[in-house]
């Protein structure tokens, strides 16, 4: 066993600190308020290769491995959740799915301008009532030969303006249950596409998030994704690997705000001496210190075994559950070590508290990943 990182590795996460530093930090706090997309950086980390890091080099993939990935997303986050989500929804759900389950039309058509952030993905699941129970879908896509049309609305898309391709998970034959969904992928700007208003959010308040709605929308058949019926299949392994990407993003929301705090209190003077010598916030920052650490470890390991060609859907959901929790937990100890100063914007803890939040929800809620989990081990 060997917890060292590659040179590589190293290479790439300080690319990412370097990125994240430099070209996210100033206007976090302004972006967060007017809830505005990060557009230039986006582009620039298309330019850099983190839109499309783990694709296929042939299609403009970084064909990098998973830890590679997660690293990088560690990094983004701790400065920009907004950012990071953009970049997770693009490298593990959009490009993933293309790259592993696409058509080599749809691979040179598509992936080719996702991976290097010429054009942006959005993933299309959840439905108003369809978010936890992913088989319900209410969307309908019904085959009229050389083409299906789209009826529907999804929820909650992140990307939901600002991406140009849409992967859509929709019902073809309602008979077969979740046998009869399939994924399509779709252009904006098709007539009959409609993108609802802005949602306004508690937190990752710069990425976008809209409603969208299909009003016979002419897919054309070559743009399904997989065989018939494969669609719900297909979401469930997409959402495992990203379910390890967002907890790369909680890991990365929690070693932010910890490191933020550790700063702080080697700083700030109360009675006499630095906070960090009272007991009281040397304990708290030993407790977000070992819960970011075994975070770390969960991650890690599902990424590997994502890596090594293992089955990471266990794995994927422990790391996601933990990590969201721990930086649900360790947001809320960072504010408070800050104090008053913890709760107004230019400390950038609350921010990243409010961002904490999503991790526990989005990508499967905590209560569906110890479903996943729980089948797992008694199954086993
Ligand atoms: N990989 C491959 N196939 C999977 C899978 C996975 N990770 N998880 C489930 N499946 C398959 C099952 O094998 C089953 O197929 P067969 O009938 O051919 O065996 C099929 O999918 C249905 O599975 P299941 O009966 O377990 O479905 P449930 O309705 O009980 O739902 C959960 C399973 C709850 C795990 C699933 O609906 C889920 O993950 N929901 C959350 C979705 C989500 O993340 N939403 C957020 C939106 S994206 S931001």
């Amino acid at each position: 066993m060997d917890f060292k990182l590659t040179e590589e590795h190293i290479m790439i996460r300080d690319a990412a600190r370097d990125f994240a530093r430099n070209e996210l930090l100033p206007g976090v706090i302004e972006r967060d308020e007017k809830q505005e997309f990060p557009s230039e950086q986006i582009k620039k980390m298309g330019e850099l290769g983190f839109l499309g890091m783990m694709a296929s080099p042939e299609f403009g993939g970084g064909g990098m491995d998973t830890i590679s990935y997660i690293l990088a997303m560690e990094e983004i986050s701790k400065i920009d959740a907004s950012a990071s989500v953009v970049m997770s929804v693009n490298n593990s759900l959009v490009c993933w799915g293309i790259d592993t389950y696409g058509s080599q039309e749809q691979k040179k058509k598509y992936l080719s301008k996702l991976t290097t952030g010429e054009k942006l993905g959005a993933f299309c699941l959840s439905e108003p009532e369809a978010g936890s129970d992913a088989t319900s879908q209410r969307t309908t896509a019904i085959d009229k030969g050389d083409h299906y049309l789209l009826n529907g609305t999804k929820n909650w898309i992140t990307n939901g303006n600002s991406a140009d391709y849409y992967i859509v998970i929709a019902q073809t034959d309602r008979e077969k249950k979740h046998k009869g969904i399939n994924a399509f992928i779709v252009e904006k700007g098709v007539e009959g596409f409609e993108i609802g208003p802005k949602e306004q959010k508690m937190g990752i308040r710069g990425s976008d998030t809209h409603s969208l709605n299909f009003n016979d929308v002419k897919v054309p058949k070559e743009n399904r994704i997989g065989e018939d019926g494969f669609g719900f299949k297909f979401a469930m392994k997409t959402l495992s690997g990203g379910r390890i990407g967002i907890a790369a993003q909680a890991l990365g929301i929690a070693s932010g705000a910890y490191e933020l705090a550790l700063d702080y209190s080697k700083q700030r003077k109360a009675f006499g001496t630095e906070i960090c010598n009272h007991q009281a916030i040397a304990f708290k920052l030993a407790d977000m210190y070992t819960s970011i650490e075994a975070s770390r470890h969960l991650v890690m390991k599902a990424a590997w075994e994502k890596d090594q060609g293992a089955n990471y859907d266990l794995s994927g959901a422990m790391a996601k559950v933990y990590a969201s929790k721990t930086a649900m937990d360790v947001t809320t100890e960072a504010v408070q070590v800050h104090g008053g100063n913890g709760y107004v914007k230019e400390y950038h803890v609350e921010r990243l508290m409010r961002d904490a939040k999503i991790t526990q929800i989005y990508e499967g809620t905590s209560e569906i990943q110890k479903i996943v989990i729980s089948r797992g081990i008694l199954r086993d």
